[in-house]
């Protein structure tokens, strides 16, 4: 039997985020994957969908999933990769927050991106999707702000459409920190 269910994401990737207008700067696509609670956590479902660059939120439709608890893993084309910390249930309408606290992360693996109000990111920076924020990533970085690339690009960790030196700085600060996925 098939059943339609729908999950509320609320996340912020890190770059994107102004702590001074509370926004993002812009709308951009996340896909969502809904894993087994059981290792190995096999992907059962996934959906794409928007994040709304002012309420941080996207709603993602699953076709294929039985009701059930699911681990619940982000994708964004230029962030670490970022699992929710417990299984979440999933029937009908739900809801989970990836911003309200770092626990809501598995490993606790968000930033804090905001004190008033209190807000948590995941890490910008993972460029080439292998699952750590290194100097491979800060290279590509570098390579698209020397040749002065914009537009829709996985360099520009900010969301403003251009490879610069603001992006070169978030993707550093994150390969000194050593910054990978943390999952089951
Ligand atoms: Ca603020
Ligand atoms: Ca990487
Ligand atoms: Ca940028």
């Amino acid at each position: 039997m098939e059943h339609q269910q729908r999950q509320d994401i609320t996340a912020i990737p890190e770059g994107y985020y102004n702590s001074i207008t509370n926004k993002q700067s812009k709308s951009d696509t996340l896909r969502v994957y809904l894993c087994s609670n059981v290792s190995p956590y096999n992907v059962i479902d996934s959906a794409k969908g928007i994040l709304d660059s002012v309420t941080h939120t996207g709603s993602f439709a699953f076709n294929n999933s039985p009701i059930g608890n699911y681990y619940i893993k982000l994708i964004h084309r230029n962030c670490i990769e970022t699992w929710s910390s417990n299984p979440q249930s999933l029937n009908g309408i739900s809801n989970y927050d990836f911003t309200s606290a770092s626990s809501q992360a598995f490993g606790n693996n968000l930033k804090q991106a905001d004190t008033a109000p209190l807000r948590y990111a995941f890490f910008s920076g993972d460029i080439n999707q292998d699952g750590t924020i290194d100097a491979s990533d800060v290279s590509s970085v570098e390579n698209d702000v020397f040749n002065s690339v914009s537009g829709y690009i996985t360099t520009d960790v900010t969301g403003d459409d251009f490879a610069d030196a603001q992006d070169v700085s978030i993707v550093d600060n994150n390969a000194f920190n050593s910054v990978s996925a943390v999952t089951p």
